[in-house]
């Protein structure tokens, strides 16, 4: 090949280089067309630098020149270009090609859960009524669940059909183990380990193997309450859970005691509130039996205490009028935004 077409190649290559990233104003065309004329592989200077070896020997010296040249000004082009990205100022003129005025992404905020949100406000009224709050396992054992809570063995409540077991006792030879029925379990687990006198609330999950209807789901929440000092009365019950009913759900709202039963409160009522015309159940409370101080160390002619036990779901509905606790689980974001 003559020196002079390889030169006018070169030339060519240059001018078209030079067009291409004036043109370019974005990152990703100054990539484009460093990768057209610079590439390692395919680059067209390399196209033509392989045409070096078809140069006669006495020209080839001014041939790599000009090829040599020709890659220090593609290199200056691409430099240029680069730096007018980063400036923020095109080759063809100084329009900012980023407009600081112009309205920036939005990004998604994720959103805090309608239960989740329940469970803090609930924990703050409680808080302010003098309770700290307290967590405990979900998976837990026979112990925890029904045995320290005075439930006897016979109890229906612990039918496997009406739990989630998890181990039984005669494939492990061991506690048997479930998921909580209840939170009842934390007031064992508390009393265990502290000396009274004690004011907690426990919020979390609790399962039961419930078919899902307006007013059931099989995972739900509750929040567990024990009060246990000297001197502690039926009367603190009723007045703690209606400051808590009170400041919860409005002034205005009626709530109602029934007299009722579980093995670990002697008396026991279940409370209810009144909703689009008729009586929703939302807990159960009472006076903490002496059987359960018993099966913890107490001794029940020193203290009493209260106990209660309250659907987190059916409060959140109630306070926001979502007449389905499904409607809680359905992930529907549409739903979930309007909390
Ligand atoms: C109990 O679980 C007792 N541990 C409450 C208690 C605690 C009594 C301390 C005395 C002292 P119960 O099974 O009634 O009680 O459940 C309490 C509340 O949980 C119900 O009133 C209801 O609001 C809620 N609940 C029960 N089952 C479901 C379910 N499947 N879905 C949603 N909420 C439920």
């Amino acid at each position: 090949m003559a020196l002079v077409t390889f030169t006018q190649r070169l030339e060519d290559l240059k001018e078209s280089a030079n067009a291409d990233f004036q043109k370019a104003t974005t990152q990703a065309l100054v990539e484009e067309a460093r990768v057209k004329y610079l590439g390692a592989k395919n680059g067209l200077l390399k196209e033509v630098q392989k045409e070096l070896g078809k140069i006669s020997k006495e020209e080839k010296p001014l041939a790599g020149k000009a090829l040599n040249e020709t890659k220090q000004a593609l290199q200056k082009a691409l430099d240029e270009a680069e730096s007018q990205i980063r400036s923020g100022v095109t080759a063809a003129g100084d329009q900012p090609l980023f407009d600081p005025t112009l309205p920036g992404t939005s990004y998604t905020l994720g959103h805090i859960h309608p239960i989740t949100q329940t469970i803090s406000e609930l924990s703050d009224i409680m808080g302010r009524l003098g309770f700290s709050v307290v967590g405990g396992p979900e998976v837990e054992d026979e112990d925890h669940n029904f045995n320290a809570l005075n439930i006897p063995q016979e109890h229906p409540a612990r039918d496997p059909l009406d739990n989630f077991y998890l181990s039984f006792a005669q494939e492990t030879n061991k506690t048997p183990m479930l998921l909580r029925s209840q939170t009842s379990t934390v007031q064992i687990r508390v009393m265990e380990k502290t000396k009274p006198p004690i004011r907690i609330v426990s919020l979390g999950r609790v399962y039961r193997p419930d078919t899902a209807d307006a007013t059931h789901y099989p995972m739900f929440h509750q929040m567990e309450g024990l009060y246990v000092d000297e001197k502690v009365t039926m009367a603190d019950l009723k007045t703690v859970m209606h400051l808590f009913a009170k400041s919860y759900l409005g002034e205005g709202v009626k709530v109602r005691f029934r007299p009722s039963f579980f093995p670990f409160t002697e008396p026991s009522v279940e409370t209810d509130f009144y909703w689009n015309g008729k009586w929703v159940e939302y807990g159960g409370a009472g006076m903490v039996d002496p059987n359960v101080f018993r099966a913890v160390g107490y001794d029940p002619e020193e203290v009493t205490g209260f106990a209660f036990g309250l659907g987190v779901e059916r409060l959140c509905m109630r306070r926001h009028n979502v007449t389905d606790i499904r409607d809680l689980y359905q992930n529907d974001v549409q739903f979930l935004r309007q909390f």
